[in-house]
């Protein structure tokens, strides 16, 4: 009986990330209800039915740029894991709520100020029909750009045709990400994110990405 115990639990490759706040810590912005359940629920299903999907070894970072050659189960939930262990770690009940440094200079340059970006990312988020994600990403020439994706794509996938490249901030805009609190207010709850937004998050993954771009 112990062996079907543990033969699962090895071959569970990939696990929940515990958020670094508690479920409670984004309120007003983000309720505890829909916390708890995004995490728990909505998050752990996408792990859950990847471990079940897999079948290599390789991380999320080289499983996304092959997607379109994998099956459909593991683009919806290996996006699923990867797009919202990204999003837990830019939200803060602490939040920097602006860009300092090189990021700041490239949101100026590239859209005019930061006030022109968090514009650009609440419409594209509004506009995305259904569900999916708003992302401002890296290029692989090194620049930042906006785009949205359905469901759990992101622009690391291959099957994105155009607008691909680095995440380095993404909003949900699932229902689930909103609805107990804001019901069908989709640009209230944007317009809300950007309170619980760590912008020095967003500089960590932009460093990052331009150093794996290099
Ligand atoms: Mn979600």
């Amino acid at each position: 009986m112990l062996i079907q115990n543990v033969i699962p639990y090895i071959m569970n490759k990939f696990e929940l990330p515990t958020l670094p706040y508690a479920y409670n810590a984004l309120e007003p912005h983000f309720d505890e209800e829909t916390m708890i359940i995004h995490h728990q629920r909505h998050h752990q299903a996408y792990v859950d039915n990847l471990n079940k999907a897999i079948e290599t070894n390789q991380s999320l970072e080289q499983i996304m740029p092959q997607v379109s050659k994998l099956s459909p189960a593991i683009r919806n939930n290996g996006g699923g894991h990867y797009n919202h262990s990204l999003f837990w770690k830019i939200l803060s009940p602490s939040a920097k709520t602006e860009p300092t440094g090189k990021l700041a200079d490239e949101i100026n340059s590239t859209f005019g100020s930061l006030d022109k970006l968090k514009e650009e990312i609440n419409k594209a988020g509004v506009t995305q029909f259904g569900s999916g994600w708003a992302w401002l990403y890296v290029k692989y020439n090194g620049t930042i750009a906006i785009t949205a994706t359905a469901n759990q794509d992101n622009p690391l996938m291959d099957t994105q045709l155009t607008d691909r490249g680095l995440p380095i901030l993404g909003v949900d805009v699932w229902e689930h990400a909103y609805y107990l609190k804001y019901r069908n207010k989709r640009a209230d709850y944007l317009d809300a994110f950007w309170s619980v937004l760590d912008w020095e998050a967003v500089e960590r993954n932009y460093e990052e990405a331009l150093a794996k771009i290099k």
